[in-house]
């Protein structure tokens, strides 16, 4: 057994209390599961300690286990747990529940006694694949401390320039090669062929600098590049003297004491990003008429934000470095021919508010070459992904000229094909999550066969693994969503080991400690989002239409009607996906007098007559939504209104409910991140919201909202009646948590942050994949081997 503390003390305990531990596990023989959650555990130890028999217990080492296990299986006599201390300290125990002996299982014999739990008709599976990409990784650079993770950049920066610098001059020379490099439409930047050893570039920056010395330093390029020209010195170096100036410093720096902290502000100036592909194929990805579509909520908010932010922020720092190249930015997505009143069969949209971004569609084929007309879900886009590739490529060949230099992958479907793109143009790649499916569909691994029918795990899954380690950089919105808190899995970390019986085991499938992943959250549109003080700004043009939606009789499009005008507005907006727990809210208050008392409630999402859903979860959401208001006769303090598509109108409605000293709702059961959480508090508009996903990092609980949790509405509602009776007796405290939410919004989420910190983490991430190119062959090769012989398999099986 390894030495683990915890082990020890367990074992200790053991002997002890070995009454109170047969006792214990002798009340498992009654579970009607075999597999418990930690919430299960804690609350059978819970019950079991409050009898006499399991008092010992209370304080032990024991019980500290109890709280850490991440999950338990059960199978007579056997009771085998996931013990997770944080994310770098993960164990696994055996217990025999009658002979009262415990051992250390490794993650592999964890796995199989899980699988043998699912199949019992199966031997235990020694020859089943299993995936360890650790080997992979072990002469990388890894972090240790738990509050590093999300912080890769600096530390792969201190790590790697570390060891290029070892051997000095050898490292001299892989920079110079990397500075050659950078070229626009054949037209080389930089450096010239002169150039072509550290002697030369080290006499060539004495000279330059001696140049610009005596310069203006607000000259600009073409009025001194002369002598530099001569030297070796191309355009990219910045657009005045004084810029330059400092770019060479900063060079001839780090050639005489090279250090990662210049190496960092070097790299984050040199133009290399001029072409951009962003994949995000599946949903409706449009600038108007698509939110409210199935598949199609805030990925396509955030990735039309992050272009428009990312074109500025390019457009600048080109600018800054002295060259007149205009940034070209192609959103890849899926062209489909019945497009439902969108614009999603047009092949190339312009995106409104920038120079040179557009969107460029191209459609899904049946094997036949037939274009698949319709929009097709989600979970079925698998067998179309490789071709629609290909497609992608031959078009943006055509759209850019030339291939892009940085590739950014969108939810799963988007950041395989990143992947396949990405390998085969040889450019940097980088993915984004926003929500991935695994977390969200309780054991979607160890029963993927009884879900595959429906959702395709088995593939998704695959796919995620791909793409996740064959990524150069992984951009997260939050810290959580990487390594999860002490009480929950992240979602990348629930991908480190897992098993699909009969299909594949992963022993190691991400580390949650790889530089690669950095936390870069997203913003709201401050155009449409700003405060409901901003009395200039607001939009109050439409205060009658706001008025109408608000407080208007029930129609075809809406039910329920606010009787008492002068009560403060509870708002929730979310697509009726089960997971945003919309209809759960509506219970709660129905149930709750004291809230009905103090709020009315305003739901926007979904649609009021069923038959106009074509989703099966919103469906099922809607049907609830028309039974819980007739149950609790809700009707003249709830109103409910389809989804709101016009995200102006959205920012005003927002700031219309702030002016009735309301709050906004995010009740989800899990909300990777939720822009409609950090657009209400643009707003000024107090949230209440869910204690899971990206919430609870947004929010500072008292202080700049509140939050709640989803299984625990009793408790829920009675905190935001509270709420309200706090702004009853301080009149400040409402106008104290309003400001506070800008505050929090302004410090940390907005689109300029966002552009500032991606474009310097893919100078740096493109310039280390240069350096560690040869490293990481094998991972590519491995990658490839499970992509042909897994994915490809899966994903054709599904195509038949
Ligand atoms: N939204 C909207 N109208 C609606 C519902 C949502 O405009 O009726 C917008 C909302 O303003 C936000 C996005 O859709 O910009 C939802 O993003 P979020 O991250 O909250 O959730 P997701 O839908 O991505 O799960
Ligand atoms: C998907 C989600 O479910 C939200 O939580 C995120 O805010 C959105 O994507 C944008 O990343």
């Amino acid at each position: 057994m390894k030495n683990h503390k915890l082990l020890n003390k367990i074992q200790k305990v053991l002997e002890e209390n070995r009454k109170a531990v047969y006792l214990f596990f002798h009340s498992f023989q009654n579970l009607e599961r075999p597999f418990l959650l930690r919430s299960d555990v804690i609350d059978i130890f819970e019950i079991f300690t409050e009898q006499e028999s399991g008092i010992s217990l209370k304080g032990s080492a024991f019980e500290e286990m109890i709280s850490a296990s991440e999950e338990c299986a059960v199978r007579f006599p056997f009771a085998c747990f996931a013990i997770r201390q944080d994310p770098s300290t993960w164990f696994y125990i055996r217990f025999h529940m009658e002979d009262i002996f415990m051992e250390e299982l490794t993650v592999t014999e964890f796995l199989m006694f899980k699988e043998t739990i699912v199949e019992p008709d199966r031997a235990p599976d020694e020859s089943l694949l299993e995936l360890d990409f650790e080997p992979f990784v072990r002469e990388f650079p890894r972090m240790r401390e738990t509050r590093s993770i999300g912080r890769g950049v600096e530390f792969l920066n201190r790590a790697l320039s570390g060891r290029m610098f070892s051997q000095q001059e050898e490292g001299f020379a892989k920079l110079l090669q990397f500075l050659r490099l950078h070229q626009f439409n054949g037209q080389p930047l930089m450096l010239s062929k002169r150039i072509n050893d550290v002697v030369t570039l080290r006499e060539a920056l004495r000279g330059a600098m001696k140049e610009l010395d005596k310069c203006d330093p607000d000259a600009e390029w073409r009025e001194f590049s002369g002598q530099l020209l001569e030297l070796g010195f191309l355009p990219g170096w910045g657009k005045t003297a004084e810029r330059v100036l400092d770019s060479f410093q900063l060079l001839s720096d780090i050639l005489e004491a090279p250090d990662p902290a210049l190496l960092e502000k070097f790299l984050a100036r040199i133009p290399m990003i001029f072409r951009l592909v962003i994949m995000s194929p599946h949903g409706f990805l449009g600038q108007a008429n698509v939110l409210g579509k199935p598949d199609t909520g805030g990925q396509v908010v955030y990735i039309l934000n992050q272009v428009r932010a990312l074109e500025k922020e390019m457009t600048l720092q080109i600018e800054e470095q002295g060259l007149d190249i205009h940034p070209e930015i192609l959103v890849v997505t899926r062209l489909i021919p019945e497009s439902q009143g969108t614009t999603c069969n047009q092949p190339v949209e312009p995106i409104t508010g920038t120079q040179n971004a557009k969107i460029l569609r191209v459609p899904f084929r049946e094997p036949s070459g037939d274009v698949v007309p319709q929009w097709i879900s989600r979970f079925e886009v698998w067998p179309y992904l490789e071709r629609f590739s290909l497609e992608v490529e031959r078009e943006i060949l055509q759209q850019m000229g030339s291939k892009p230099d940085l590739v950014i992958g969108n939810y799963s479907d988007g950041n395989i094909v990143a992947y396949m793109l990405a390998q085969r143009m040889g450019v940097t790649q980088c993915i984004i999550a926003h929500a991935l499916e695994k977390s969200k569909y309780l054991y979607s691994d160890l029963h993927w066969k009884d879900m595959d029918s429906q959702y395709h795990f088995s593939i998704q899954f695959t796919a995620d693994l791909l793409a996740m380690n064959s990524a150069d950089f992984i951009i997260t919105s939050t810290y959580q969503e990487i390594a999860g808190t002490s009480f929950s899995l992240g979602q990348y970390e629930s991908y480190s080991a897992f098993t699909m019986p009969d299909l594949y085991r992963v022993v190691n499938g991400v580390d949650v400690f790889d530089p690669k992943f950095n936390i870069v959250s997203p913003g709201a549109d401050d155009g449409a989002f700003f405060s409901c003080r901003d009395e200039e700004k607001r939009l109050n043009e439409l205060s009658g239409e706001i008025s109408d939606l608000i407080f208007g009789k029930t129609g075809d499009d809406s039910r329920g009607h606010l009787e008492d005008k002068n009560k403060p507005i509870l708002f929730t907006m979310a697509r009726f996906d089960r997971i945003k727990n919309i209809t759960g809210l509506v219970e709660w208050y129905g149930k709750s007098p004291e809230l009905r008392e103090r709020a009315n409630l305003l739901v926007a999402g979904g649609f009021i007559d069923i038959n106009k859903s074509q989703d099966e979860e919103e469906k099922y959401q809607i049907r609830r939504m028309h039974e819980l208001m007739d149950q609790y006769q809700l009707d003249s303090q709830v109103r409910w209104v389809e989804f709101l598509p016009d995200k102006n109108f959205v920012g005003e409605l927002y700031r219309s409910v702030a002016d009735t000293g309301g709050v906004f709702v995010q009740p989800a059961l899990f909300e990777a991140f939720g822009l409609t959480v950090v657009e209400a508090m643009s707003c000024g508009l107090p949230v209440v919201a869910t204690c899971f996903g990206g919430p609870l990092e947004i929010i500072q609980d008292g202080k700049s909202g509140f939050h709640i949790d989803p299984n625990q509405g009793q408790k829920a509602t009675e905190k935001i009646s509270a709420f309200f009776d706090r702004c009853r007796n301080e009149p400040d405290y409402w106008e104290t948590i309003s400001r506070n939410s800008i505050e929090r919004v302004e410090e940390r989420y907005t689109w300029t942050l966002y552009a500032r910190r991606l474009m310097t983490l893919s100078r740096i991430y493109g310039f280390w994949r240069f350096i560690t190119r040869s490293e990481r062959q094998e991972n590519n090769r491995y990658l490839e081997m499970f992509y042909n012989l897994m994915y490809k398999r899966l994903a054709e099986t599904l195509g038949k």
